[in-house]
C-alpha cells in the first residue's frame, strides 16, 4: 500500500510520557479509519511503539484494541 502524502501514523504514545492515557487514545481516534504512512523509523516511536500496531497502513479497530490493552500501564508493560 502506497500513501502519497505525509500523513504519518506516528507513535502510540503521542505525548511521550511512556504511558498510554486519554490524550493518546484521542489522538488515535482522530485518525481512525484513515490511511497513514508507516515508513517511519521504529526508533522514533519510543517504548510504546507505533500507532499502526499491525503495520497495515491504516488505523483500525485492531490498533485501538492494542492501545486499550496497554492503557494506563507504565512503560506500556515493557521493562526499562
Ligand atoms: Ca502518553
Ligand atoms: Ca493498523
Amino acid at each position: 500500500m502506497i500513501v502519497d502524502n505525509d500523513s504519518f501514523c506516528g507513535p502510540l504514545d503521542t505525548n511521550s510520557d511512556s504511558i498510554i492515557s486519554l490524550v493518546d487514545l484521542t489522538s488515535m481516534l482522530s485518525i481512525y479509519k484513515q490511511a497513514c504512512n508507516t515508513l517511519e523509523d521504529d526508533s522514533t516511536f519510543g517504548i510504546c511503539g507505533r500507532k499502526d500496531t499491525n503495520n497495515d497502513g491504516k488505523i483500525s479497530l485492531v490498533d485501538i484494541v492494542y492501545l486499550l490493552s496497554k492503557y494506563k500501564i507504565a512503560n506500556c508493560g515493557e521493562t526499562v
